[in-house]
């Protein structure tokens, strides 16, 4: 970006300003967006986006709900972003029993699974919630048309 056309003429100079320009429009495209979420309700925290519904719903509306907004069922990757009793996240074993996966296909590196969970009870316990969010070991698998609150997260 910074090459001169004519190395002769040294009042060339690099178009730094129109660059910036760009970025500062990129920047302000990024914070109107986040203005506009926060205005709808959601919270921010540590580079994402998120948004606790008021209503409950079923594992897979929930998630549909997300994804209307933007959005997905929340991802967790760390103890700070357990925040409810008996919320969906995006965790689920439907594709294979056992294997447990979050929405974007990724396996949890790191899991808050409660005593004894997940149990597949009955086996159709194949959706995760946060059981005891006061717990570190927080997560329990259930049926997906449980109908739960849920969170959405958007990352920045
Ligand atoms: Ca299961
Ligand atoms: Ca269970």
């Amino acid at each position: 970006m910074f090459a001169l056309t004519d190395s002769s003429d040294t009042t060339t100079t690099p178009d730094c300003e129109a660059i910036m320009k760009n970025l500062t429009k990129e920047e302000d495209i990024k914070m109107n967006e986040l203005a506009r979420y926060i205005q709808r309700g959601w919270i921010y925290f540590k580079h994402s986006l998120y948004y606790v519904s008021s209503t409950e719903n079923t594992w897979n509306d929930s998630r549909e709900d997300c994804l209307q907004r933007g959005a997905d069922l929340v991802i967790i990757n760390s103890r700070e972003e357990q925040l409810k009793n008996r919320t969906w996240i995006g965790l689920t074993d439907a594709e294979k029993e056992q294997t447990w996966k979050w929405v974007d296909g990724t396996t949890p590196t790191i899991s808050f699974w409660y005593i004894g969970e997940p149990n597949n009870v009955d086996g159709g316990e194949d959706c995760g919630e946060i059981y005891f969010y006061k717990r570190e070991n927080s997560w329990n698998d259930a049926p997906c048309g449980r109908k739960n609150v849920w969170i959405c997260e958007k990352n920045l």
